[in-house]
């Protein structure tokens, strides 16, 4: 091939591929768009402004099909849209149904990823372990702490309402290395909690136990043993971003 052949199709390649990341750039910061104001699907009419655009579901299916890589689709496109929700949760710049929408966009774009996480090809940061402690019913903010959980790339395994120290125990012996996250919303199950931090303590010093929840203070996490106490998601998330640096 002549040089000159060469030069030109170097710099068509070049071109072409400058194309190709702008379009994976934008498709990213789209879906990011999407999980940040709570865009599901095109047919969906919230937010109002984005009426009639494709959403999270149709945005990550057309990432995988660009060949864009999963674990890419998460980590640029779907987690810094996350992140955004909970920066702004924190600050009252927005509140719980909004943080739900994002939640649910969230899901739909995860349904194209998941069948990757169950083959292993995209790695999970790790295992969380979520429940609202015994007696303790209350699981609004529980949830939204386990989506923004999920959401920065944990596997949460979430155990619900009421749960028992045996049950959390069980379940954090079944998930070796995973963090455990209790909640509780009434003053009488902040014992309940401090009983379960004492006996998850004793069987498994190492179990690193994370603590929340509305009547909570940083003063009650140290005076029952567990490791951090976080008064919203967003300090939460960040506190397992510390974990796995
Ligand atoms: Co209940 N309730 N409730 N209640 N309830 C409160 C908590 C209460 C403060 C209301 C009041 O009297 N002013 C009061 C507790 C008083 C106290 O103990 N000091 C109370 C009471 C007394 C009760 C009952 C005993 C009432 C009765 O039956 N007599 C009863 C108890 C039932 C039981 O649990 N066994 C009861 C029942 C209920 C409902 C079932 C009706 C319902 C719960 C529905 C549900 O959760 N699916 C309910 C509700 C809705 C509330 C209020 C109104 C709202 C709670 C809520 O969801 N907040 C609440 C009063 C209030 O807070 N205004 C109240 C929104 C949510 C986003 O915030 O849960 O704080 P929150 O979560 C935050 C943070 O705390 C943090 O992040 C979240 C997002 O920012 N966070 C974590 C939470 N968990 C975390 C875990 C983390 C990290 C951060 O790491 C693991």
């Amino acid at each position: 091939m002549e040089d000159k052949v060469r030069v030109r199709l170097f710099f068509l390649y070049i071109s072409d591929w400058k194309t190709n990341i702008k379009i994976i750039m934008e498709l990213l910061e789209q879906l990011s768009h999407c999980i940040e104001f709570g865009k599901i699907n095109q047919a969906s009419p919230y937010p109002p402004d984005m009426k009639g655009q494709d959403g999270a579901d149709e945005l990550a299916k057309m990432a995988l099909e660009q060949g864009i890589g999963a674990n890419d689709i998460l980590q640029k496109g779907l987690v810094p849209g996350m992140e955004k929700v909970g920066v702004k949760f924190r600050e009252n710049k927005v509140f719980v149904p909004q943080v739900l929408m994002s939640a649910k966009a969230m899901s739909a774009a995860m349904v194209h990823l998941k069948p990757f996480f169950a083959s292993g090809e995209v790695e999970r940061k790790g295992k969380f372990v979520i429940g609202t402690v015994a007696g303790d019913l209350h699981d609004i903010g529980k949830n939204l702490v386990s989506m923004m959980i999920e959401g920065s790339g944990w596997e949460v395994i979430d155990l619900g309402v009421d749960v028992s120290t045996e049950k959390l125990l069980e379940t954090a012996k079944a998930n070796p290395n995973c963090v455990v996250g209790l909640s509780a919303l009434l003053t009488t199950t902040m014992n309940n909690m401090a009983d379960t931090v004492k006996k998850i303590k004793a069987e498994l010093p190492n179990q690193v136990v994370l603590v929340g929840g509305a009547p909570l203070t940083d003063d009650f996490r140290k005076e029952i043993g567990a490791d951090f106490y976080s008064p919203d998601p967003q300090g939460a998330v960040e506190y397992l971003k510390t974990l796995v640096a």
